[in-house]
């Protein structure tokens, strides 16, 4: 078995400096500074074995390096990874699930609670001098007093999220494909069927085909006026023109959004839309999280190249082996 410090890993486009730093001192770590297959060598070609990722790696890339064994994703999301071609070739795929659940349902609270009682807006009316000049910022419209939710997406983060949401005194509900055993919160088959019985629809469900723009026109319909929509997962499960025209015309009240379709372009709609808070993809975004994060994508580089096991795969690989 070779020592780690031998082993080839290349990082694609930029990644968290605590991982870069951890690979640096493990691996011979490689570097081009994007995921396009044009700009592997043939020194790369020969001597890379593991890919850690925060940037998108596509098949072509999977295709240009023959001795590949493990992707390791920063995040749990892994909708940038082709997994399926992964999986295919045998390759492992591996991502950071648990250890940002937390933080990231604190974001989610953080978008609700600022989208329906508007509280950027009101820093704004404070910080712009207008509330000695016009006095208080005006009443919200919206509260969470009364409100009932809908989760997409009832998985680790999900979960985390309807904890809070009790405490806050409101009644969960949720969509997946499969009802979660066990689970005390109310299921919907179908997520028009769950946005018509809330007026709060939190998304936290991953990207991918299987959700690409789920929420679209008839969801946010049936969310109805007094609707807040906030999204932690990803921006491709959302109709992002729908959802711009549904808060132009109040067909719902207001959104919460940390992610995009077209990271790190926000459409012109929705920054101008009214009532909506808008931050740019932080849901994990803390130095202990992104710690943590950082320090399982390395572990299981490492546990791969010297234990034979990864330490918290993807489904779709979950079943491979090492080939050496
Ligand atoms: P998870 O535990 O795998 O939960 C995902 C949930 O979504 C599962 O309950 C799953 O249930 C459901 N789901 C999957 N595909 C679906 C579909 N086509 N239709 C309906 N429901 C579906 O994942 P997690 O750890 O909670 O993370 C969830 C996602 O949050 C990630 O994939 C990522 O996109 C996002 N995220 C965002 C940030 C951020 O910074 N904003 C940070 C971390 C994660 P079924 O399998 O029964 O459908
Ligand atoms: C990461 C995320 O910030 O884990 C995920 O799925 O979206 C975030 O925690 C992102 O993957 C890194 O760019």
């Amino acid at each position: 078995m070779k020592a780690l410090g031998e082993i080839g890993v290349l990082v694609p486009g930029p990644l968290n400096e605590h991982a870069r730093q951890r690979i640096g001192d493990t691996f011979a770590m490689e570097h081009i500074p994007t995921g396009d297959a044009t700009l592997v060598t043939p020194a790369m070609a020969a001597s890379v074995r593991g890919i850690a990722s925060m940037a998108p790696v596509r098949a072509p890339l999977i295709d240009a390096l023959p001795k590949l064994e493990i992707i390791a994703n920063f995040g749990v999301g892994y909708d940038a990874v082709d997994s399926a071609h992964a999986a295919a070739k045998g390759i492992m795929v591996t991502n950071t699930p648990d250890v940002l659940t937390e933080e990231v349902a604190d974001t989610a609270l953080g978008l609700l609670i600022n989208a329906a009682r508007e509280l950027p807006s009101a820093e704004k009316w404070l910080r712009e001098g207008r509330w000695p000049k016009e006095g208080s910022y005006p009443l919200t419209r919206a509260t969470l007093r009364g409100r009932h939710a809908g989760i997409f997406g009832l998985g680790r983060i999900g979960k985390a999220i309807a904890v809070r949401l009790e405490v806050l005194g409101m009644p969960v509900a949720y969509h997946n494909r499969n009802p979660v055993e066990g689970s005390p919160y109310t299921y919907y088959p179908s997520l028009v069927e769950l946005a018509k019985a809330v007026d709060t629809l939190i998304c936290v469900a991953p990207g991918g085909k299987g959700t690409e723009k789920a929420v679209n026109a008839e969801v946010l319909k049936a969310l109805g006026p007094n609707g807040v929509f906030v999204n932690v997962g990803r921006g491709s499960s959302v109709d992002e023109d729908a959802l711009a025209a549904a808060l132009e015309s109040g067909t719902i009240h207001a959104a919460g959004l940390d992610v995009f379709a077209d990271e790190p372009n926000v459409p012109r709609r929705l920054l101008d839309a009214p009532n909506t808070c808008l931050l740019p993809h932080v849901g994990s975004a803390s130095v202990y999280t992104r710690d943590a994060m950082a320090d399982l994508q390395v572990d299981n580089l490492a546990s791969w190249f010297s234990e034979g096991k990864a330490i918290t795969p993807v489904s779709e690989t979950r079943h491979l082996q090492p080939k050496s």
